[in-house]
């Protein structure tokens, strides 16, 4: 079988002069001068992932997009072509690595098809962005952001609503904020896909185009929607294209974005960890009855493809030229790590035996909560979240009698039901005053509709302050204490038609 090789977009300084960006332009001008109802066009394939030409107000209307990108509104493909390609794209799921890799061989094959028609070359192959390439290439490739192409041809890859983390058009990464990592490959160090708060590939679901959970620090979690609200950022309250699931893959931008997170997803098999076994996984939704995946192909067939398909990148047509992932140090906590922080002796990794480390399925118990439902204000929105005497008791003692043989409990901190009409907005999230994280709330809108597929429940999000617990445990404060002091501030303003609520903010303690 031939071999693609998919490369790194910043090569020949990310410019025109790189083949694999421009004879995507090429392509992606050709593909945007089809028909809405055409399966190769632009617009059809973005409409696969998700659109909104039709559906909920406070939604990227198709119909009033700013060109460039200059969106047809007719003609519309039949009923059954729409209800069986459109709307696809599975997010807060196990789903969502496979699909979107089944999405990009079919978007890939399509712009090569063209490309050869154009007497390009034969083996092009879908470029990355990798924004944790170090020094300049967190910034969008400059090939982006000019708006012709040559002297007088528009540059297909120029999108206007594309509004950038600090909303002035500054299109790039932000990978800290005020020295704290923000934007981060810390989903390479998990050694489980799902099953547990710590996962790298998120919950188990049927199809999910909107669901409710997100893991900290999963794939999907950070750094992908990070970097969606990062590039489309929102300006007046409207948001960038990027922004906005249901209109993401209009920007040219968003395939070489999904391109670096299924690397991401081939380092992390690479590293040797594995998928999941799953029948269910396996055999993707269509093997609980429901919808399969399926894309369009350049001659009018049509691929329908299960994960178990897409798994191994050794059966595939493409690999890609660098599989390296760099994490940063502070982020490699390990269990052995924290039990000699904890005064624990330990020899050395070889004593956690696999087991205590990551089985899959851990009990977890819910050890305390706040009063309940709230609402994130500009500035800061504090909440206190009190311990049960039962819970807090279980949680000490854990740590009283850690050993190497008993790791004691893993501490998650969870914003249960985010519910709001925006995605883009970053909130960051406190306890006891010192930093925890940051959450994206890429998604949001979606997932908070009374008809979304998590039927409007929202977002979850889960942080892991097993620190700060073993820390209070440490100073001997852990017995006397009551409750934890949380606070959430937004990046970017909330406006006075916008809505952000919590639903409860519970601590979790995870048997290991
Ligand atoms: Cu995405």
């Amino acid at each position: 079988m031939k071999k693609f090789l998919r490369k790194n977009a910043w090569d020949q300084e990310g410019t025109f002069n790189n083949p694999d960006l421009y004879w995507y332009a090429k392509a992606v001008a050709e593909m945007q001068s089809r028909k809405l109802d055409d399966p190769t066009s632009w617009w059809f394939f973005a409409a696969i992932h998700g659109e909104n030409f039709a559906g909920d107000p406070d939604g990227i209307d198709w119909n009033t997009i700013k060109a460039p990108p200059k969106v047809p509104t007719s003609p519309f493909p039949s009923k059954d072509i729409k209800d069986k390609y459109w709307n696809q794209c599975q997010h807060q799921t196990w789903y969502f690595s496979p699909w979107h890799r089944g999405y990009l061989m079919a978007l890939e094959i399509q712009i090569r098809a063209i490309v050869i028609e154009l007497n390009g070359p034969d083996d092009w192959a879908l470029p990355y962005w990798n924004y944790f390439g170090g020094e300049k290439e967190n910034k969008i490739p400059p090939a982006f952001t000019r708006p012709f192409l040559d002297r007088d041809t528009p540059n297909p890859l120029f999108v206007t609503e594309r509004h950038g983390p600090d909303n002035d058009g500054n299109i790039y990464i932000k990978l800290f904020k005020d020295g704290k990592p923000r934007v981060t490959q810390n989903c390479e160090l998990k050694t489980v896909y799902t099953g547990n708060q710590n996962c790298f590939g998120g919950p188990e679901t049927d199809f999910s185009h909107y669901g409710t959970i997100f893991p900290e620090e999963s794939l999907e979690t950070n750094p992908h929607n990070f970097v969606h609200n990062d590039v489309g950022g929102v300006v007046k309250g409207n948001e960038g294209l990027m922004s906005d699931p249901n209109a993401a893959a209009l920007d040219p931008i968003f395939y070489l974005h999904h391109c670096n997170i299924d690397r991401m997803w081939a380092s992390w098999n690479a590293k040797g960890n594995k998928n999941p076994s799953e029948k269910k996984w396996l055999g993707g939704p269509k093997e609980i009855g429901e919808r399969e995946f399926v894309m369009p192909l350049p001659d009018g067939k049509e691929w329908t493809y299960t994960p178990n398909d897409v798994t191994n990148l050794d059966l595939l047509d493409y690999s890609y030229d660098d599989l390296k992932t760099k994490v940063e140090p502070a982020a490699a906590d390990t269990t052995s790590e924290r039990l000699r922080k904890l005064g624990i002796p330990v020899s050395d990794d070889a004593q956690l035996t696999e087991s205590t480390m990551d089985n899959n399925e851990k009990p977890t118990e819910l050890v305390a909560a706040n009063q309940g439902s709230f609402e994130i204000k500009n500035a800061v929105t504090k909440t206190t979240v009190n311990f049960s005497d039962k819970g807090l008791k279980k949680v000490s003692t854990s740590l009283l009698r850690a050993s190497a043989d008993e790791i004691p409990d893993r501490i998650y901190l969870v914003l249960e039901n985010v519910k709001g009409n925006i995605n883009a907005n970053t909130l960051e999230v406190s306890v006891n005053n010192q930093h925890i994280g940051f959450i994206s709330l890429f998604g949001l809108r979606n997932a908070s509709l009374d008809d979304s597929h998590g039927g409007g429940n929202g977002l979850s999000f889960s942080l892991d302050i097993t620190n700060i617990i073993d820390e209070l445990h440490l100073e001997n404060d852990l017995e006397n204490l009551k409750s934890l002091d949380v606070a959430i501030t937004p990046d970017n303003e909330i406006l006075s038609d916008v809505k952000i609520t919590v639903g409860r903010i519970s601590v979790y303690r995870e048997k290991q």
